[in-house]
């Protein structure tokens, strides 16, 4: 896993829960690398899970909970190191049918060690967009919180549910209807 979602994790849990919370869920966490990230440096999957199980018996918020609130942090985060990729768009809906084919493309590129999802569009209209959402990692809750925050970004605004295809969450079905 990128560096960047490490840094702006714990970018987060600072802003959000406070230095001492941070130091102790890094303190808690079985971490090869010592809770030291850069943004370039890429790491252990399991050091993320490590932290977000302890950030969520610190705080006492279900992981998922935790993981969507990331996701509406992360947005912004991705948009400030890349901001080419996202002026690109002119609507959250175009935004989020490239993701497979365009940024998540060009992501790989810049760093080939990237370790990403895959979305596959089953529906799409101007306004709506059936998506499946495919990784081993599971972040589906993160990626709600991307896909709710790309709206807001474009003043825009939608109801997105979900619905789990497997129950580990490793494949994931979005509904996404715009209205605004
Ligand atoms: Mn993208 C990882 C979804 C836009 C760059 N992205 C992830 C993950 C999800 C995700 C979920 C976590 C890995 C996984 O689930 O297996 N990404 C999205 C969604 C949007 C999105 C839903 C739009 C909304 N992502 C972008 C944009 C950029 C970007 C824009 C940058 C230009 N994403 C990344 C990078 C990673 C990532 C970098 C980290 C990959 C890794 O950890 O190896």
């Amino acid at each position: 896993m990128k560096g960047i979602i490490f840094t702006e994790f714990l970018e987060m849990v600072e802003e959000t829960f406070g230095l001492e919370v941070t130091e102790q869920i890094i303190e808690e966490s079985t971490l090869p690398s010592e809770g030291v990230y850069t943004s370039v440096g890429t790491y252990d999957f399991n050091e993320m899970v490590s932290l977000l199980t302890q950030l969520s018996e610190n705080v006492d918020i279900p992981a998922n909970k935790l993981l969507h609130t990331f996701g509406l942090y992360l947005f912004d985060s991705l948009g400030k190191a890349h901001p080419e990729v996202i002026k690109s768009f002119n609507s959250p809906i175009a935004l989020l049918m490239s993701i497979e084919d365009h940024i998540h493309v060009h992501v790989k590129k810049l760093y080939p060690d990237a370790e990403l999802p895959t979305f596959t569009i089953v529906e799409q209209s101007d306004t709506s967009l059936s998506i499946i959402y495919a990784s081993s990692r599971g972040l589906y809750s993160l990626a709600q919180g991307l896909m709710e925050k790309c709206f807001i970004h474009f003043n825009s605004s939608a109801h997105i549910s979900h619905e789990l295809l497997k129950e580990d969450g490793t494949q994931v079905k979005f509904d996404i209807v715009q209205h605004g």
